[in-house]
């Protein structure tokens, strides 16, 4: 049976053979201002793709390949990467082959045919991921890999844009030139996912602005997405209707015409620093990945129709009207890729794989790099707050007084967040802050979370250090995908070679009692918990966080982590533990600031009781300490208190060292039940701990609802009182 690419062969040798190619748009070079060479090394780029597709294909069928995803029909993007410089960043759609074998040729790599095999192959000489996937991508050209996950890659695209203009206003050179642009590539279906809308409406809102925001999307119209057709006209009308976004159209299958109007909207963004639009028209070919049926929902008609527009036949008529070459050449140039690729396959699938597990998890943790920390004495939250330093304080002021000295010690960091500047956040966190950085570093987003993470996650690939707030825990979940598919994956699809750095505020948890209700009392995290390589910090006082806010840019700045610092909201104004007035969960920043630093899975421990360990966090501490001293005073039952402070990974070890001599263990978990924390330590406990008695005491699985009815589902100083006592009366009886 003919296969795809055997009935798109034959129509391209017919073609030649009767010299009849299509047209569309511009014939010649000269008025293009593209060299006759450029023309022939785009259509080599073309082929090379075109060819990839077919092997990636053959290679599956043999085993020696998985993922058949393919360019076929979008290869007039070699003409958008003709039209951009090898470091404008590019953020690229999975169809965009023929672009980066355009910018590897313009970067003199002539490797690019080997490497993107190795990836087909999953090799682990494959330069991007090492064999993690199949991925476009590299270090030398620019283009960090993007996940399957369409459209996810738009956000971070308008945080490299924004970031370009940050560097130059501090006078920092970083991944990136001052007059690069970004661009970015998706489908035509992919436009509208919500995360492409919100991208491309904070770019065209910072257009409307005029601010800084140098990105070029390109939306490769294909009129499908699998099997969906896009209304006609759609793509058109939708992203003409952006204000500050301006607008292009170019027929993919027409290299000199892709290749003059990205010329235009390269220079339109690089000019002015504003963000554009380039729609270019396509067509996908040979379905939308090898183990789809086009023929289940397209006619024969219609396929037939579409493999006629295929850009190969237009690209090949161009390269005889402009007598770069004549038929016999054009089919021998076809041939001879064919052949280079299929020899070069064979070396690609006999290289070796991952085979150990080892190998294949250690970039999920990211390489580390030089710090950026400048040691000095910071001077300007003395010269605001002289007199409140030796004062006690409560959290909220704690984290605000840290966030000076660190935004003044890390000149790369930037906060950004909803209502942070101005106002200094909804809990007043951010304070003054805007007033003493300025608001190029502390950045009142839009409202949108996809926006903030991904303005962070773009910051980090051009040598800045994002600090962004998600103002409510509940609000994460709207763009947790920002953190699950995209920051939290990119170092291990990049072998480590892309990352992430980034300390994501956000207030969170329950026990408040300002605002009421489940979404400003959100206590699940369970969407953190089995992010691989994420750390999630979680302090229990303003003395805590002090030393783990430092630490925890520290990881991010030195070992370019992800990290996930959940401020507990009902302790941001607590100065009190067991008594008005006793100031004991009150600090200075004096002291806060001179105690040891507190390192990553580093816990601590309350008290050396040895009739039972309670291990918990947060609001937990809190409580649990207020419980201990009952347990004390009323029952005679001496306790000590451990607190996790980092909940992802877990201190598993630091756990149980802390436990030692206590055969009891109660875990008390403000979480709900289901997904929490303590089904972990629990099991930890029970799979190691053989002697132990243990249980837990967690919040219940509900929403927490207004009023004094929010205490109804969470753990009490009285449950860890009753708790306690029961295990201890249960182990004795
Ligand atoms: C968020 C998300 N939802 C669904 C999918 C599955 N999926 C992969 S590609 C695709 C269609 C994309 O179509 P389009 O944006 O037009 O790009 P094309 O493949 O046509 O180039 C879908 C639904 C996905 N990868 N990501």
């Amino acid at each position: 049976m003919r296969t795809e690419p055997d009935i798109l062969e034959e129509q391209f040798f017919d073609a030649v053979h009767h010299k009849r190619f299509p047209t569309a748009g511009p014939t010649s070079t000269k008025d293009i201002g593209c060299s006759n060479a450029l023309l022939a090394q785009l259509f080599d780029s073309q082929l090379i793709s075109r060819h990839l597709d077919y092997r990636s294909r053959l290679m599956q069928k043999s085993g020696q390949s998985f993922y058949t995803i393919g360019s076929a029909g979008h290869e007039g993007n070699a003409a958008i990467a003709a039209a951009l410089r090898v470091d404008d960043m590019a953020f690229l759609h999975y169809r965009d082959g023929a672009f980066m074998v355009q910018r590897a040729h313009m970067a003199g790599q002539d490797t690019i045919i080997q490497d993107m095999l190795l990836s087909f192959a999953a090799s682990s000489h494959d330069p991007i991921s090492g064999g993690r996937h199949k991925v476009l991508g590299s270090k030398k050209l620019y283009i960090p890999p993007q996940t399957s996950t369409i459209a996810s890659h738009l956000p971070k695209a308008v945080g490299a844009a924004v970031s370009i203009g940050l560097n130059k206003r501090l006078k920092r050179s970083g991944a990136l030139k001052e007059d690069a642009i970004i661009v970015c590539s998706f489908g035509d279906a992919s436009l509208n996912h919500s995360t492409a809308q919100g991208a491309i409406n904070a770019a065209s809102q910072m257009g409307y602005q005029k601010m800084h925001t140098p990105v070029l999307f390109v939306c490769e119209d294909n009129h499908i997405g699998i099997s969906t057709p896009t209304p006609s006209g759609w793509v058109a009308a939708s992203l003409q209707s952006k204000p500050g976004l301006r607008y292009f159209y170019c027929d993919g299958r027409n290299l000199l015409d892709v290749f003059r109007v990205a010329h235009e909207a390269a220079a339109f963004v690089r000019s002015t620093r504003l963000p554009a639009v380039l729609h270019m028209r396509c067509v996908r070919l040979m379905g939308h990945a090898g183990s789809d049926v086009q023929s289940t929902y397209l006619s024969p008609a219609q396929i037939e129709a579409t493999n006629a527009q295929d850009p190969l036949l237009y690209s090949a008529g161009l390269m005889i009207a402009n007598r770069l070459a004549d038929e016999a050449e054009v089919a021998a140039r076809y041939r001879a890729i064919a052949t280079q690729i299929e020899e070069e396959a064979e070396r690609a699938a006999a290289t070796p794989k991952i085979t150990d597990i080892n190998t294949l998890v250690a970039p999920i943790i990211p390489p580390k790099r030089a710090p950026s920390k400048q040691h000095i004495t910071p001077t300007k939250l003395v010269a605001l707050e002289k007199k409140n330093l030796e004062k006690p304080m409560h959290m909220a002021r704690l984290i605000n007084f840290a966030l000076h000295d660190i935004m003044e010690q890390y000149p790369n960091a930037i906060l950004a967040g909803e209502d942070i500047g101005t106002k200094g956040g909804v809990y007043g966190v951010t304070n003054k802050l805007k007033a003493t950085h300025g608001a190029h570093r502390v950045i009142d987003t839009l409202l949108d979370e996809q926006t903030i993470l991904g303005l962070a996650i773009g910051m980090g690939h051009n040598g800045l250090l994002p600090i962004p707030e998600i103002q409510f825990l509940a609000y994460l979940h709207n763009a947790e995908d920002q953190l699950r598919g995209e920051a939290a994956t990119l170092s291990f699809f990049s072998n480590g070679q892309y990352t992430n750095p980034m300390v994501v505020r956000i207030a969170g948890l329950a026990y408040q009692r300002g605002f009421g209700g489940h979404f400003h009392n959100d206590n699940s995290i369970a969407v953190l918990r089995d992010l691989p390589g994420v750390i999630v910090a979680c302090p229990s006082s303003g003395r805590e966080a002090v030393a783990m806010l430092r630490e925890s840019v520290r990881l991010a700045d030195e070992e370019q982590r992800v990290v996930v610092f959940i401020e507990p909201i009902a302790l941001y104004p607590v100065r009190d533990l067991h008594e008005e007035g006793d100031g004991l969960w009150a600090c200075s920043y004096h002291d806060a600031s001179s105690q040891p630093a507190i390192g990553l899975g580093e816990v601590a421990t309350h008290g050396m009781g040895r009739d039972l360990a309670i291990v918990t966090y947060g609001n937990g501490t809190y409580l649990s300490l207020q419980a201990q001293k009952t347990l004390k005073d009323v029952h005679d039952i001496d306790a000590r208190i451990i607190d996790l402070r980092w909940l992802h990974p877990l201190p598993i070890e630091s756990m149980r060292n802390a436990i030692k001599g206590c055969r009891h263990v109660l875990v008390v978990d403000e979480c709900r039940r289901s997904g929490s924390p303590s089904e972990a330590l629990i099991a930890a406990l029970v799979e190691t701990e053989r002697d132990l008695v243990s249980a837990r005491l967690c919040a219940e699985d509900t929403f927490i609802p207004l009023g004094n009815a929010s205490r109804l589902p969470l753990p009490s100083k009285e449950s860890i009182v009753e708790h306690a006592r029961a295990l201890l009366a249960d182990a004795s009886s």
